[in-house]
């Protein structure tokens, strides 16, 4: 008889585990269900280090978000966790009871006895940069929200960028990715960047609501007087510029993600790695220009998320991903409202950098591509004749157009209101006819 071997990955809780490892397992499940299967296609080598540093990041994370823990605990906590790394039978009872992951701190003591029997090479990367990252997220309690561009770059280096340097010098200490993966700190730095950018712009009105804001003030400040002035209706135009301008902002990161892939050797390490960026730019996509995204939740579809995950197993078949999803970005450019000049002119020096097709909605010297269909013309001639319009009447619609509405006199704010929203409804049925299936819920 001859052995049947399976090429199916061994399951998280599979037999032959010990408990507190198998335990594990069922913590990162229940704190993230799907990242909890992109880490078990991970080679073995890697994936019980992989899981504690997840839940150790996790465990860090539910300190800084509570909202019930008064600052004189949380910022000492924050600060020592990483000592509690080596501290056995530590755990945490004193997470609110609405933390979702208040379980995790409840039974800290099985990831601290796991924690211990990783190589102690893992064990210094994970510590080293909870350290860092729990010093960083202690300096931002006290500060309310972000303030400049810059300190939004430096904010997501503590929570994300720093994870990324952190998994790239556990796949160099495994062996199975070059030294050079985990010496490239600043390209590690911008896919954790890429990453949190992507869920901080499209989890707008979610920590609006909870009292946290994570949008740089410098930036939003340019668009309204409060940022929760966003949500409403009449500040469309202002909203959605803002949006854009931080969409932009995020992709900046995307040559850094592509030279850090394209370093890549290990398959599993290449598809665990792929995943959420692949994610990150198809959300960012679905974002772009979306009005959804100060209404409610802006999601990826799950077939279209499980296409892509599929999909993104070699550099060739990202870049197809990045093609698409940037194609789809240039394909909502608002004509006439804000100017996106800065996120075409971007698209196509990263298309240029990253080895990507022509961008099929923009010229190489950056002009939008015009319709070809005869009802494209059509609503294009519509389009131009309501150009010569605002022409004619001259600068004074120009003027109300251009001006943030909270500037106007009040009685002028309804006519900048009716104005955009007639532009919008001209622009959506020109769309509409453009292409009909791709319109936006
Ligand atoms: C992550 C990252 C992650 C994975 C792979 C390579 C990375 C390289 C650099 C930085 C981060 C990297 O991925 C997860 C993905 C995730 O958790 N997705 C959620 C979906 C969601 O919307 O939250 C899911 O449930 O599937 C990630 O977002 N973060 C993370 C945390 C720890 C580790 Cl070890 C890896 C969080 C963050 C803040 C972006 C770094």
């Amino acid at each position: 008889m001859h052995a049947v071997s399976s090429a199916r990955p061994t399951p998280l809780t599979s037999q032959g585990l010990e408990p507190s490892l198998r335990r594990c397992y069922e913590l990162l499940d229940m704190t993230s269900r799907s990242f909890a299967a992109v880490i078990q296609q991970l080679d073995v080598a890697l994936r019980p280090a992989i899981c504690i540093f997840y839940l150790v990041l996790r465990g860090l994370d539910t300190i800084e978000d509570d909202m019930t823990l008064p600052r004189e605990r949380k910022v000492p906590l924050l600060r020592s966790f990483h000592e509690m790394l080596r501290q056995r039978g530590w755990t945490f009872t004193d997470s609110g009871p609405n933390e979702k992951d208040r379980q995790l701190l409840v039974e800290f003591d099985i990831v601290i006895l796991e924690f211990s029997k990783l190589k102690p090479a893992f064990q210094d990367s994970i510590a080293d940069i909870t350290r860092k990252m729990g010093a960083g997220m202690a300096e931002f309690v006290d500060r309310k929200g972000v303030d400049t561009a810059a300190e939004w770059d430096v904010y997501c280096h503590y929570v994300a960028g720093l994870v990324g340097i952190g998994l790239s010098r556990i796949f160099a200490q495994s062996g199975l990715e070059d030294a050079a993966v985990g010496e490239r700190e600043d390209l590690a730095n911008s896919m954790g960047l890429f990453l949190q950018k992507t869920n901080i712009i499209r989890d707008y009105l979610e920590d609006l609501e909870d009292g946290r804001i994570f949008w740089p003030k410098q930036i939003w400040q340019r668009h309204a007087r409060e940022l929760a002035d966003f949500r409403r209706p009449a500040q469309r135009i202002a909203a959605l510029a803002c949006l854009n301008h931080l969409i932009t902002d995020a992709l900046r990161h995307v040559p850094d993600v592509f030279a850090y892939m394209g370093a890549l050797r290990n398959p599993t390490v290449f598809n665990f790695c792929a995943i959420p960026q692949v994610m990150a730019i198809a959300t960012l996509a679905r974002c772009y220009n979306n009005y959804a995204v100060f209404c409610g939740v802006v999601k990826i579809r799950k077939g279209e998320a499980v296409k892509m995950i599929l999909e993104a197993r070699s550099m060739d078949a990202l870049a197809h991903v990045f093609h698409e999803q940037l194609a789809e970005i240039s394909r909502h450019f608002p004509m006439m409202e804000t100017p996106y000049y800065a996120t075409a002119e971007l698209i196509l020096r990263i298309r240029k950098t990253c080895g990507l097709p022509d961008d099929p909605n923009i010229t190489s010297t950056g002009a939008l591509v015009r319709p070809r269909s005869t009802a494209g013309k059509l609503m294009l001639r519509r389009t131009l004749r309501w150009s010569l319009l605002s022409v004619t009447i001259g600068g004074a619609v120009y003027v109300l157009l251009r001006t943030p509405i909270h500037d106007l006199p009040p009685a002028l704010q309804p006519v900048q209101s009716a104005l955009i929203s007639w532009q919008e409804r001209a622009l959506e049925a020109y769309r509409q006819v453009r292409e009909p299936q791709a319109s936006r819920d």
